[in-house]
């Protein structure tokens, strides 16, 4: 009636936990996780380790094997891929499926196994100790040992393969970012499109597209996106996927979630280097030089955030973007950086705590082109909070780590396991049953 205030928000913890595990289990696929059957019904690189990260509240054995499955299809070159196929799929669930990618090079996967040539944001070492941490003893032991070489390998693979501009780690397609259609890309995308105008790019994208028979159109990247990622990947893909001469692909940029999730892996891979009898010296190196020039070459001091950078042209990419916060999670910030950090994050921009925002959006709410429900350009998603919610626990910023962890639950409990999340209004985005949703909020409400 007229005057009686809402109820308290109390949400149902254990109906959420349950409910999370039941979204866990729907999605395995015998050795590794979907991030969602019908539009992603493959297994997925970072999804992967998000996933262990929330198995390892239900099932060690479990996270240790997704992760192994992902590192199975390990390339030869150290690379662990963006996507591996499942086999029994049809080749054409998912587009681009397998036949765009081929021919696969030398330097592969194993002969048999279908990959994408690309890579995603490593956060897998991290996953990795935070199972092992979770769950001490011989098993967890076993696992390290196999586990560790093959993630020294791929961050060997980054830092040695993947340098571009002064000792940064760049990024050759935006599916790379994770954060597919940031704006950040916008306008490499349009240098790129001038470039790619001739390539083969299919003529009926929206035919060939099959994200849009499972998700809402206005919820995605654009047509034209897809055209420019399908012509950047058709140029990487015709010269092998070699990583000669970077800066004359069409695409090549540095992105600071990226390159702070590999700096603060890499303090995780040292540790698992100690665990295993290894030298953990080499990586402690890599992740403070690599943190070193993500602090002094990123970071905008009027935006009060990290940016990206066009490796190609050598310009920043100035935008506010959630992928600018996240090295916020790096130890031993710049004197001042993290109360800058902090107050963009609570500032109009991004509203951690303000009564009309839920969670942190991936983009600058005051900007003109956010986009509020379209995908990387404005929605709320769980995994860049959980980084963000981490990050604030890991700064001793409590209050707001503890404000973030219950707009997280709230959103969870009024939408569903939603892919993403209006910012304003909480509204479902995307797909339904989202494992890193599920996987996530388990870690959150541990
Ligand atoms: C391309 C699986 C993946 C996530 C990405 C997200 C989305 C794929 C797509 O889904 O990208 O990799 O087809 O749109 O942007 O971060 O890993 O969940």
């Amino acid at each position: 009636t007229i005057g009686t205030p809402p109820a308290a928000f109390v949400p149902d913890l254990a109906g959420l936990r349950r409910n999370a595990a039941a979204t866990l289990l729907r999605n395995w696929r015998g050795s590794a996780t979907v991030p969602t059957g019908a539009l992603y019904p493959h297994q997925w690189s970072w999804d992967s380790a998000f996933i262990a990260i929330g198995l390892a509240h239900l099932s060690p054995r479990r996270a240790f094997a997704e992760l192994t499955a992902l590192h199975g299809a390990q390339w030869g070159d150290g690379r662990v891929p963006q996507i591996v196929f499942n086999p029994a799929v049809p080749e054409d669930a998912y587009f681009p499926g397998p036949p765009f990618w081929r021919p696969l090079p030398r330097q592969g996967p194993a002969a048999g196994v279908s990959t994408t040539g690309l890579v995603q944001p490593p956060v897998h070492a991290t996953a990795v100790l935070a199972v092992a941490e979770r769950h001490p003893g011989d098993a967890t032991d076993a696992a390290v040992r196999q586990l560790y070489p093959r993630l020294a390998r791929f961050h060997d693979y980054l830092f040695s393969r993947r340098r571009v501009a002064s000792g940064l780690v760049g990024i050759v397609h935006p599916w790379e970012s994770g954060l597919d259609n940031s704006p950040f890309w916008d306008e490499p995308l349009g240098a790129a499109g001038a470039d790619l105008a001739s390539a083969d790019l299919a003529d009926d994208i929206t035919g060939l597209r099959r994200d849009l028979r499972h998700a809402d159109a206005g919820h995605r990247p654009t047509d034209e996106d897809y055209g420019r990622y399908m012509g950047i990947v058709a140029a990487y893909r015709d010269r092998g996927y070699a990583d000669d001469d970077l800066l004359s692909l069409p695409f090549c940029t540095v992105d600071p979630l990226f390159c702070a999730l590999l700096a603060w892996s890499e303090h995780s891979l040292a540790e698992l280097a100690r665990r295993t009898g290894a030298d953990p010296g080499r990586h402690t190196e890599r992740a403070q030089e690599l943190a070193y020039q993500l602090h002094t070459r990123l970071f905008d001091p009027a935006l009060g955030c990290y940016v990206a950078l066009d490796a190609r042209t050598g310009r920043p990419l100035r935008k506010r973007t959630v992928s600018g916060l996240v090295p916020l999670l790096l130890p031993g910030l710049p004197s001042g950086r993290r109360s800058a950090l902090v107050a963009t994050l609570t500032g109009p921009a991004f509203g951690l705590g303000s009564r009309d925002v839920r969670g942190v959006p991936s983009y600058d709410l005051t900007a003109p082109d956010a986009d509020l429900h379209r995908y990387w350009r404005g929605p709320t998603w769980m995994n860049t909070n959980w980084l963000l919610w981490t990050a604030l626990r890991r700064q001793g910023e409590t209050r707001h780590a503890e404000r973030l962890a219950s707009d997280m639950v709230r959103l969870v409990a009024d939408a569903g396991f939603r892919e993403y999340f209006h910012p304003v209004t909480g509204e479902g985005l995307g797909a339904d049953h989202f494992s890193w949703t599920a996987a996530l909020l388990l870690d959150v409400l541990a």
